[in-house]
């Protein structure tokens, strides 16, 4: 399967400590195939996700932070089931609705909270904000304000994957509003023709900005959009964490054995607007919160467990209330660090470009 090593891990606050993610790479998600310790992790990383943005979306409310901020609230679970899929040195790159899997990948929610408020701290030193945030170390290559802009870049990215043997994929996230791009087609056709091992993950959260995928794409399901090209694909329950997890788990094993690309397309939902100046008039407020009371992934997961007798509610509450804690460490941290000197509006830029104007 997927997993070559016995079990993902991933290094937190910049650490390099190692933490166990330790889900079966089975491919099924049936009760039972996972530990209680499986199951608290991605009922953790989700909660992480969701209280962090929750937080970023008060912070935005209070000024604290300029430009643009797209929540990913409500749409945890494919992040997190991918990357428990995923192995130590596999890639990500994504849109600009990129705080979970930022968190996902490892990233530290100190340096991605400071980065949203502009300080110093932050991943981009505080020059990039929202949409521009980029880990080497967590192999996470951003952030993009280009609708699609990210599939060329993974496709580049597992390109230099396969050139370099390293058995290693790359999963690059794109919105059902991507899928109408023309490079995105470019970039499948490339895929497929030099067995590339890339995972297109198409998060399908029924709109792009204000307008919903029915009225902009044609044809049948996104996922079959890799057919001409000869592509697999499947359609995922992106609200349930143990199907995308399976899901993946198929998928890397697809890539990583050297068969190619595979579509993954996510069907998932945001809570929010599309962006923190969205009021969202396009939808009701019926439709939101039939989503939210009937597929909610963290409460879908809560319930498992629960039910499963696989911890308690205090032990939940316990979770997160630490989540919570860690969350607002977090925020204190990034509103107490610097701003950025003036003088790094010279550096990280193309000099030789100005010098030569
Ligand atoms: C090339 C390009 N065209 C238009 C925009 C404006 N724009 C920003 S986000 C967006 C919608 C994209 O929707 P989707 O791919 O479904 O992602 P989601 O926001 O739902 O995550 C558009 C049209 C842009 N940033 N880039
Ligand atoms: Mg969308």
């Amino acid at each position: 399967m997927a997993r070559s090593k016995a079990t993902a891990s991933k290094g937190r606050k910049g650490t390099g400590a190692a933490q166990k993610v330790g889900a079966k790479g089975n491919g099924k998600a049936k009760a039972g195939s996972y530990s209680a310790e499986d199951l608290l992790f991605f009922y953790k990383e989700m909660l992480e996700i969701r209280r962090l943005e929750e937080r970023a979306g008060q912070m935005y409310g209070m000024g604290l932070i300029g430009g643009f901020c797209h929540l990913y609230i409500g749409q945890e679970a494919v992040v997190v089931g991918m990357q428990a899929a995923a192995i130590e040195g596999d890639t990500v790159v994504t849109s600009y609705r990129d705080h979970g899997h930022m968190i996902a990948c490892g990233m530290d929610p100190k340096g991605v909270l400071a980065e949203l408020t502009g300080r110093r701290t932050g991943y981009s030193k505080g020059k990039g904000g929202s949409m521009h945030m980029f880990s080497k170390e967590r192999n996470f290559y951003g952030g993009h304000g280009i609708v699609g802009a990210q599939v060329p870049i993974g496709t580049g990215i597992a390109f230099a994957h396969r050139y370099r043997g390293d058995g290693h994929v790359c999963m690059a996230y794109l919105g059902d509003g991507a899928v109408n791009q023309g490079q995105v087609y470019e970039s499948f056709n490339m895929a497929a023709l030099w067995h590339l091992p890339v995972i297109y993950v198409i998060e399908n959260n029924k709109y792009g900005m204000g307008t919903s995928v029915q009225r902009a794409a044609a044809g049948g399901d996104l996922f079959e959009r890799g057919h001409a090209y000869g592509i697999p694909g499947e359609m995922v329950d992106g609200m349930d964490v143990l199907a995308v997890k399976a899901a993946a788990d198929k998928a890397l094993a697809h890539a990583r054995g050297g068969a190619g690309p595979y579509i993954l397309e996510m069907a998932t939902y945001r809570y929010r607007g599309h962006s923190m100046s969205d009021p969202a008039k396009y939808r009701s407020r019926e439709e939101v919160q039939k989503v939210r009371e009937e597929r909610d992934p963290i409460e879908h997961l809560k319930e498992r467990i629960l039910a499963e007798k696989l911890a308690s509610e205090d032990d939940l509450k316990e979770i997160d209330k630490k989540v919570r804690a860690q969350v607002k460490e977090a925020a204190e941290f990034a509103q107490d660090s610097p701003e950025p000197d003036p003088s790094e509006l010279y550096t990280d830029v193309l000099k030789e470009d100005v010098a030569a104007a």
